[in-house]
């Protein structure tokens, strides 16, 4: 299957459906916000609806045994469990701050479970669900959040890259990663997690040209979660983001990003499309961020209270536990000792990371230069007469 062939199909079956390039004048289009995520809802890729209902896609199919659906849906219980635990931290005095995947479970648990373990993953800061499937230590993720240490694992332990704070860079540095990777003549695939915000970044931009171009094995794996902080993404495209990668000469794919078995298909076909030399694919997958961009934000600003209650209908972890039950998959004894498993997770997060222990507050001017620098010598000279201030004023 050729990149043309893949994305001439794949974008047929978007075609004639968009909303978007309606001709109005320029006043008219901006009273009018198009919504073209919502007008394209039908092009989802979903394995399970909402009510929990198993259904067929024809181009992407997945049979899991009992034992591996259960499994998706202990990873997303205890990756939301660890998830509340930190906003829960972070509102206690623990956390200086904590960007919650609350919605997101499904997106990052079914992508994350398509890895192999010697695939590599580029996040974003809200990746902590993929972590979960990489097998970090969720409490590593803290210490950044804690502001004790600047990362918090060894991105080669886990092939986990550190979280990406500025927006969009991550995406450049795989697919300079994923050209090194065909330079090696591996076989393994590089991932790229951002959101529909970055997708307007000109770091994506470019690493969909570099991608394609060279043919490099990367998945784009696009959260779109409706929101850029307090920007909606009507505001970052007029066209569904999935369709952007047309222009670059390679396959887009929407997926219901709450639908944790469309998640792992999707994710796994533009794996293995990497790894066969077919080059990149963007994944773009439909969920909603439920909570807070951050704990430093007021949601109820800027989006109405309807929007969230339509999403929670199609919330990810019910929808599986639904079917799960339907069909005798998992009964009570097994969902009981998911949530007393979720219950040990919480209790170990707040004890470790009420014990972090503080940095010396002077190493923030260590490696800064390779061989020292006077300005630094003089603001650390500074900052330790300012810190002896506090002493001083404490025995006064
Ligand atoms: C280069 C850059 N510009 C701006 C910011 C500030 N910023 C932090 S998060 C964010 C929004 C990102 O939205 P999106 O990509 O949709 O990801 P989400 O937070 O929704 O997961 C912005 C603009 C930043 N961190 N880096
Ligand atoms: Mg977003």
């Amino acid at each position: 299957m050729t990149v043309e062939s893949t994305a001439a199909r794949k974008n047929t079956r978007g075609g004639g459906k968009r909303t978007t390039a309606k001709k109005a004048s320029p006043a008219k289009a901006k009273a009018a916000a198009p919504a073209p995520a919502e007008a394209e809802q039908d092009q989802l890729v979903q394995l399970l609806t909402p009510e929990g209902k198993r259904v067929e896609h024809p181009e992407y199919a997945i049979d899991l045994s009992d034992g591996e659906l259960r499994g998706l849906y202990r990873d997303m219980v205890l990756t939301r469990r660890f998830d509340a635990e930190a906003t829960t931290l972070q509102r206690q005095g623990e956390l200086g701050l904590w960007a919650s995947l609350l919605g997101q479970e499904a997106a990052q648990i079914g992508s994350g479970r398509a890895l192999r373990d010697d695939d590599y993953v580029f996040p974003t800061y809200r990746e902590h669900g993929v972590a979960w499937c990489r097998g970090v230590d969720p409490t590593n993720l803290l210490g950044m959040f804690r502001g004790v240490n600047n990362g918090g694992w060894d991105p080669n332990s886990n092939n986990f890259h550190l979280y990406t704070i500025v927006i969009g860079s991550q995406a450049l540095h795989a697919t300079g990663y994923a050209m090194g990777v065909q330079k090696d003549g591996a076989d393994s695939a590089v991932i790229a997690y951002f959101g529909d915000g970055a997708s307007s970044q000109g770091d994506v931009a470019e690493s969909f040209t570099f991608s394609a171009v060279y043919n490099a094995p990367v998945v784009f794996f696009c959260q779109n979660n409706q929101w850029a902080i307090s920007e909606p993404t009507e505001k970052q495209t007029r066209v569904p983001l999935y369709q952007r990668a047309r222009g670059y000469g390679f396959p887009g794919v929407r997926v219901d990003g709450n639908d944790v078995l469309a998640c792992l298909a999707v994710t796994r076909a533009a794996l293995e499309r990497a790894r066969a030399g077919e080059g990149p694919t963007l994944v773009e997958a439909f969920t909603y961020r439920m909570g807070a961009h951050t704990t430093s934000d007021d949601p109820t600003r800027y989006r109405a209270d309807e929007e969230r209650e339509a999403w929670e209908a199609k919330d990810p972890i019910l929808r599986l536990r639904t079917y799960l039950e339907t069909e005798g998959i998992a009964d009570q004894a097994y969902l009981d000792s998911v949530e007393e498993e979720s219950e040990t997770l919480g209790k170990r997060v707040r004890e470790v990371v009420r014990t972090m222990p503080d940095p010396d507050t002077m190493a923030i001017f260590e490696n800064v230069y390779a061989d020292g620098h006077a300005l630094v010598d003089e603001e650390r000279a500074q900052f330790a007469a300012y810190q002896a201030s506090f002493a001083d004023a404490e025995e006064n």
